[in-house]
């Protein structure tokens, strides 16, 4: 995704640098493809478009219309404002305390949680870590075959649960396992739910006590 979308935008520099003077349709059109390039990039549509409005105002607003080397000013603030876009800061994982530390993935249906888990898990095992997968979904079906699968194609290892057990009960055991078995670190795919869902947040707040 960041190949594609510096790729892109490489051209659409390279274009605005080669303007001597730059109009503001100059911009406006590199914007557009700024734009396409961020979408293409699967960039959130609203996320994109005030990304775009952002860019537009601070470069016309700085007048770079008329000004010595026009593209590099508007490459400038599209690179600060991708800088703050992608969070100012960065933020580590906080792996220190008692392992194995406990990351525990939630969030809504189809938010991305499975597949974060499996990217984590190789971030993390490319640090030299020792992570293990919990597949805490026993509601959707084929749910903990998904990480299982995943796991499997990351050389990554998961617990194996069966969806008749109890969420909690999964966690608490997975713990057990990640501890004789060495692994420092585990990673806790729980089902998707609604923060409505009272009875599911409870079993949330139960993995979280019993873990
Ligand atoms: N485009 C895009 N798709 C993604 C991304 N992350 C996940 N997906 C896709 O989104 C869909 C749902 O991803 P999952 O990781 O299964 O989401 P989940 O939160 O675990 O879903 P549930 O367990 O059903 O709640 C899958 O088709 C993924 O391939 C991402 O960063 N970009
Ligand atoms: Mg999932």
């Amino acid at each position: 995704m960041f190949e594609s979308l510096s790729d892109r935008l490489h051209d659409v520099f390279k274009q605005l640098r080669g303007h001597g003077r730059l109009t503001e349709e100059n911009i406006q059109e590199a914007l557009r493809e700024v734009r396409m390039a961020l979408l293409e990039a699967d960039v959130n549509f609203k996320v994109a478009k005030e990304f775009v409005a952002a860019v537009a105002e601070k470069a016309i607003g700085q007048e770079v219309v008329g000004s010595l080397a026009p593209g590099q000013q508007v490459v400038k603030i599209v690179h600060d404002q991708l800088v703050e876009l992608l969070g100012g800061q960065t933020a580590t994982l906080d792996l220190s305390g008692r392992q194995p530390v406990i990351i525990m993935m939630v969030g809504l249906q189809g938010s991305g949680k499975t597949t974060t888990s499996g990217k984590l898990a190789k971030m993390l095992q490319g640090k030299g870590r020792k992570p293990y997968l919990v597949p805490a979904d026993v509601y959707r079906p084929a749910a903990i075959e998904q990480l299982t699968i995943l796991g499997q194609s990351l050389g990554v290892p998961v617990y194996p649960a069966a969806t008749d057990q109890d969420p909690v009960a999964i966690c608490r055991q997975a713990v057990h396992a990640a501890q004789s078995a060495g692994y420092d670190t585990l990673i806790v795919d729980t089902a998707g739910r609604l923060h409505v869902d009272q009875e599911l947040m409870g079993e949330l707040a139960r993995i979280k006590d019993a873990v």
